[in-house]
C-alpha cells in the first residue's frame, strides 16, 4: 500500500487573506494603469465577461485556490432530504451532506449496517418505519455559550425528531422519537453549556397524539416544549434525565436559549392563541383564524424551575415520558407570556442576553423586549392571566423598543458590531439595524441602517457565529425560498437560493429609508444554488474550533461506540465460521482485496458479516457492495462494520467495492455464493 503525507492541518487564512489582497492589487492596477504583463490579460478578462468592478471584487473575496481551505463551515439544515449540508464559506464549496434521517447510500448509511440499523429505528413511530426527515434547526454545542465544535444536534420537524451529530467523524450517533408531540419545530437550540437540547412543538396535539376531535381543541390539546439532557462524555442524549412541559395548545414556533444574564430561562413565540380549529369546526380556515388576533404570546420558561420539579417528580407520564402539568408550571412561577404582535415569527437573543427580538410576520416591525423589564414585571406582578390562568406580562412595561423594518420580518441575527440582521419575507430584502445599550448609546440605538435586496423571499438568515454570545461579523448567509431567474432553470422545480453577503464593512449612513432597499455598506457576494431540500437554518463555525479525525484513531474502530471493537476482524484472523444456521463472516479490506474473497452458504441462512478497512492513508476509503440484498457500506480507514440479513435469494452475487480506491479497484471483488 502507498502512504501519502497528511497535508498541513491548520487553516491557512493568513494565506487567503494574502492572496486576496495580492489578487486585488494586480486587479486595481490591471483595472486603473492597464501596464505590466499579466496586468493587461485580467482587463481582457474582465472585458471579455463584462464583469463590474463591484462584480469583480465580489469574485475574488469567495475564491478559494486549489488546495486552500475555507475559512468557515456552515451546517445548513437540508429540509425535506432529512441531512444536515455542511459547506464551506466564503466559497460556498458542499463539503459534506451528512446523512441523519434518510438512508444514504454514499455514506453507506441505513443500508444493513447493523449499528446504523439501530440508530435510525429508534426513529420509527409505532409500527412504521420512518425514511424521511424534515430538517429545520440545526444547533452546535456550546460551551459559555461559543460553538466548541463538537456536536451537532438537528430536529426533523415531520415527525418530532432530534438527533445527535458526533463532530469527531461527522456522523449521526442518536435519533430520539419525541414522546409527547408528533410534529416539532422550535427545535434543536441549546443551553449555553450544552445541558440540554430544546425541542419545542408546533401544531397542537393531544399530549401523546392520541385521538381526541378538533371540537374538543381547547381541552383536549396541548402544546409542549422538551428538554433533552445532553450527556457530553457519552456523546448522547440521555432520555432518563430529560422532561417535557405541558403548554396551552398555541402553536409554540421557534425557541432561543437565553445567554449571560438570562442564561436558565428559555424563550419561545407561538401563533395560535386566537385557538382556530380550521374551517370544519370554526367556519374560517386556518390562515384566517390563526391570524385573526392582535397579539400571540411569547412563552417565557423559568428552565432551573422547571428542572426543579422534574427532580421533585412533580410530573405526569405521556407514553412513558415524563411531563410536568400545566397548573404546576403556573403555581411554581416556571411559565409567563408576553404578547407579541401581528402572527410572531423567530424569537433570537442578543449576546449578552439582554433583549429578546421577536418579529410579526404581519407586522413591519421588530420587537425587543428587556430581560431585566421582564424579570422586573415578574417581581411586580404586572400581569394579567390568560384562559389557562397563565400570567400574560404588561406589554408596554417589558417591552425595550420597536424598529420598522419592513413587510414580513422574520429572524434576527448578530455581528461584532452592535448591528443586528432582520430577514424580511416579503419585501426580500435583510435590513441592518443597530441595538441599544450596551451595543449602541443615544440617538446611535435602534436605528435601521441598511436594506440589502435579496433574491428572493429571504426565511432564515445566518452569521458567522451569529447567534453566540461573540458574533464575528464578516459574512451573513440568507436562505431564500424562491430563487425565480436566478438559475438556469431545471424544469419547473427550482433550487432554493443561499446567498452570501460581506458585513464586515461599517454602515456608512446613519440611517436609510424602511420603504427603499440600500445596502450601505453591505455587499452581495454569491449565489449558490441548493437542490436537495429547503435549508431552513444554518449556523456558521470558525473552521479552525473543528478538530475531526482524519483517519479513525486506530484499525478496528467501531463508529457507533467510538472505541475499538474487540471483535473487529484484523489481519490474520479472517474467517467464515458457521454455527447451525448462521453464518459469521470475518473479512478485511485493503487496496484492492477483500479477504476472504468468497463466501458460500445455503439459502435460509442467517449471514452476520463484519469488514474491517484495514487502512491507515488519508481517504483510503473503500465500499462494499452486495448485489440483490440491498447493501452497501461505506468503510472509511480504520473502521470496522456488520451487517445482518437472511440469504433468502439463492444464486452467485458478486460483491466489489464501490469507492474508486486505486489503479485495481475494479479487481477488488468477490463472490457471494448462495446454494439453493
Ligand atoms: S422557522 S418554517 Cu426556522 Cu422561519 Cu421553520
Ligand atoms: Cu476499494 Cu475500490
Amino acid at each position: 500500500m502507498t502512504e501519502r503525507s497528511a497535508p498541513p492541518r491548520r487553516k491557512r487564512r493568513w494565506l487567503v487573506l494574502f492572496a486576496l489582497t495580492a489578487a486585488l492589487a494586480l486587479v486595481a492596477g490591471a483595472c486603473t494603469a492597464g501596464d505590466g504583463e499579466a496586468a493587461g490579460s485580467y482587463t481582457d478578462i474582465i472585458n471579455e465577461r463584462g464583469l463590474t468592478d463591484e462584480q469583480v471584487e465580489a469574485a475574488l473575496k469567495t475564491y478559494v485556490p486549489s488546495g486552500q481551505w475555507d475559512e468557515y463551515v456552515m451546517f445548513a439544515s437540508g429540509g425535506h432530504s432529512g441531512q444536515v449540508i455542511a459547506i464551506g464559506i466564503p466559497s460556498m464549496r458542499i463539503l459534506k451532506n451528512i446523512a441523519v434521517f434518510t438512508p444514504e447510500p454514499w455514506q453507506g448509511w441505513g443500508y444493513g449496517n447493523v449499528e446504523q440499523m439501530k440508530v435510525l429505528e429508534a426513529g420509527n413511530v409505532g409500527d412504521n418505519q420512518i425514511s424521511w426527515g424534515d430538517t429545520h434547526h440545526p444547533a452546535l454545542s456550546e460551551t459559555n455559550g461559543d460553538y466548541d465544535g463538537q456536536f451537532l444536534f438537528i430536529n426533523d420537524k415531520a415527525n418530532a425528531r432530534v438527533a445527535v451529530i458526533d463532530l469527531r467523524d461527522w456522523e449521526t450517533k442518536q435519533i430520539l422519537k419525541n414522546p409527547v408531540s408528533i410534529v416539532d419545530h422550535g427545535g434543536t437550540m441549546v443551553t449555553p453549556n450544552t445541558e440540554y437540547v430544546i425541542e419545542g412543538g408546533q401544531y397542537g396535539n393531544p399530549l401523546g397524539w392520541e385521538y381526541a376531535p378538533l371540537e374538543e381543541y381547547e381541552a383536549e390539546y396541548r402544546g409542549m416544549v422538551t428538554f433533552w439532557k445532553f450527556d457530553r462524555d457519552k456523546g448522547r442524549i440521555d432520555e432518563s434525565q430529560s422532561f417535557a412541559l405541558e403548554l396551552p395548545p398555541y402553536w409554540q414556533d421557534l425557541c432561543d436559549a437565553g445567554k449571560n444574564v438570562s442564561e436558565g430561562w428559555v424563550f419561545c413565540n407561538s401563533f395560535n392563541v386566537e385557538l382556530a380549529k380550521g374551517k370544519s369546526v370554526d367556519g374560517a380556515d386556518f390562515e384566517a383564524g390563526v391570524s385573526a388576533g392582535e397579539n400571540d404570546y411569547l412563552h417565557v420558561i423559568n428552565l432551573r424551575k422547571a428542572e426543579e420539579l422534574f427532580k421533585a417528580g412533580e410530573t405526569i407520564d405521556v407514553k412513558g415520558f415524563p411531563v410536568i402539568p400545566l397548573d404546576k408550571l403556573i403555581d411554581a412561577g416556571v411559565l409567563y407570556f408576553i404578547p407579541e404582535p401581528k402572527s410572531p415569527h423567530g424569537i433570537d437573543i442578543s449576546p449578552g442576553g439582554e433583549y429578546m427580538v421577536v418579529s410579526g410576520k404581519l407586522d413591519p416591525h421588530v420587537t425587543i423586549y428587556s430581560f431585566d423589564k421582564i424579570q422586573q414585571a415578574i417581581a411586580d406582578k404586572n400581569w394579567v392571566p390568560d384562559r389557562y390562568g397563565v400570567p400574560v406580562l404588561d406589554f408596554d412595561a417589558v417591552k425595550e423598543a420597536q424598529i420598522e423594518v419592513g413587510l414580513g420580518p422574520l429572524h434576527t441575527q448578530f455581528d461584532d458590531k452592535g448591528y443586528a440582521y432582520t430577514s424580511i419575507f416579503l419585501d426580500s430584502v435583510v435590513s441592518r439595524w443597530s441595538l441599544g445599550p450596551p451595543y449602541k448609546e443615544g440617538d446611535e440605538a435602534w436605528k435601521l441602517v441598511g436594506r440589502i435586496p435579496i433574491q428572493y423571499n429571504v426565511g432564515h438568515v445566518a452569521a458567522a457565529e451569529g447567534d453566540t454570545v461573540s458574533p464575528d461579523g464578516n459574512y451573513l448567509v440568507s436562505l431564500n425560498k424562491w430563487s425565480i431567474d436566478r438559475f438556469l432553470p431545471p424544469g419547473p422545480l427550482l433550487p432554493q437560493n443561499l446567498q452570501l453577503i460581506d458585513i464586515s464593512k461599517e454602515p456608512i449612513n446613519p440611517t436609510v429609508d424602511v420603504t427603499g432597499t440600500d445596502p450601505n455598506g453591505m455587499q452581495l457576494l454569491y449565489d449558490m444554488p441548493m437542490a436537495l431540500g429547503e435549508p431552513h437554518y444554518a449556523q456558521i463555525i470558525k473552521a479552525d474550533k473543528l478538530n475531526p479525525f482524519e483517519i479513525y484513531p486506530e484499525v478496528g474502530w467501531d463508529p457507533a461506540t467510538m472505541q475499538v471493537d474487540p471483535e473487529a476482524p484484523v489481519p490474520g484472523n479472517e474467517r467464515v465460521e458457521r454455527d447451525g444456521n448462521t453464518v459469521h463472516v470475518y473479512m478485511t479490506a485493503v487496496r484492492s482485496r477483500y479477504t476472504p474473497d468468497r463466501v458460500e452458504v445455503k439459502k435460509g441462512d442467517r449471514v452476520i458479516w463484519h469488514i474491517t478497512n484495514i487502512e491507515q492513508s488519508l481517504d483510503a476509503t473503500h465500499g462494499f457492495a452486495l448485489p440483490g440484498y440491498n447493501i452497501t457500506l461505506s468503510l472509511e480507514p480504520g473502521e470496522t462494520a456488520t451487517f445482518e440479513f437472511t440469504a433468502n435469494e439463492s444464486g452467485t452475487f458478486p460483491f466489489y467495492c464501490t469507492e474508486f480506491c486505486s489503479a485495481l479497484h475494479l479487481e477488488m471483488a468477490g463472490y457471494f455464493l448462495v446454494q439453493p
